[in-house]
């Protein structure tokens, strides 16, 4: 079984890599544009790019829209995610975030799935909250600066531990149960 991410981040490749290889489904990646529609919901903005992609004669793939939900600043950057981390990046949010007591925040990722004539759209979410300063250097984006037991942050946890707790992590485990009778129609290995 062979699934395309697509996907301009190489980070989430990575990680997509390291949760589905070992269940024996080869990942490839595509850089293919699609439109990210402006909308308050990431399952939106996957229903709207999944219809784009499959309308383009695309089968088999995956898409994943992920943003970082923090509570004090209403949920921001949530859907604008991607642009807050090239604009003011985590330094920016660690400056809003200056001498605020109320730190949680949500991490939420969106995959949609398209394989062979069924589409799966799955949500997962990590709560935790936003450190006092980056640490670490495993992952990306705001790895940094999130921390989900309010001790390491996912960018010093090993990429096992993010994968088996992490909204993207969830999001697989709940995208496997929907499509496992596809992938391993012998039952699952
Ligand atoms: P796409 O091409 O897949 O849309 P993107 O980087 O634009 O890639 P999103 O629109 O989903 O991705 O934006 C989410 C932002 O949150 C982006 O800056 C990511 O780097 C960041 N992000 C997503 N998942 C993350 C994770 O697991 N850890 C840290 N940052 C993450």
């Amino acid at each position: 079984m062979m699934l395309k991410i697509i996907t301009s981040n190489p980070g989430k490749v990575k990680e997509y890599r390291h949760c589905l290889e070992g269940l024996g489904i080869e990942v490839t990646h595509l850089r293919v544009p699609y439109d990210e529609v402006q909308s308050s919901e990431l399952e939106e903005v996957v229903k709207k790019g999944m219809a784009e992609l499959k309308a383009d004669g695309i089968s088999d793939f995956i898409i994943d829209d992920s943003g970082l939900f923090i509570d004090r600043l209403n949920g921001f950057p949530g859907v604008w995610s991607a642009y807050v981390q090239k604009t003011i990046g985590n330094e920016g949010i660690l400056k809003l975030m200056k001498d605020v007591m109320e730190r949680g925040a949500v991490f939420k990722c969106c995959i949609g799935c398209s394989i062979g004539d069924k589409d799966v759209i799955v949500t997962g979410a990590c709560g935790g909250v936003i450190i006092e300063e980056e640490r670490g250097t495993e992952g990306f984006g705001y790895d940094p600066i999130f921390s989900h037991d309010g001790k390491r942050s996912f960018a010093e946890i090993p990429p096992d531990e993010k994968d088996r707790i992490s909204h993207r992590g969830n999001a697989v485990e709940l995208l496997l149960k929907e499509i496992s009778d596809i992938v391993w129609p012998c039952g699952k290995p």
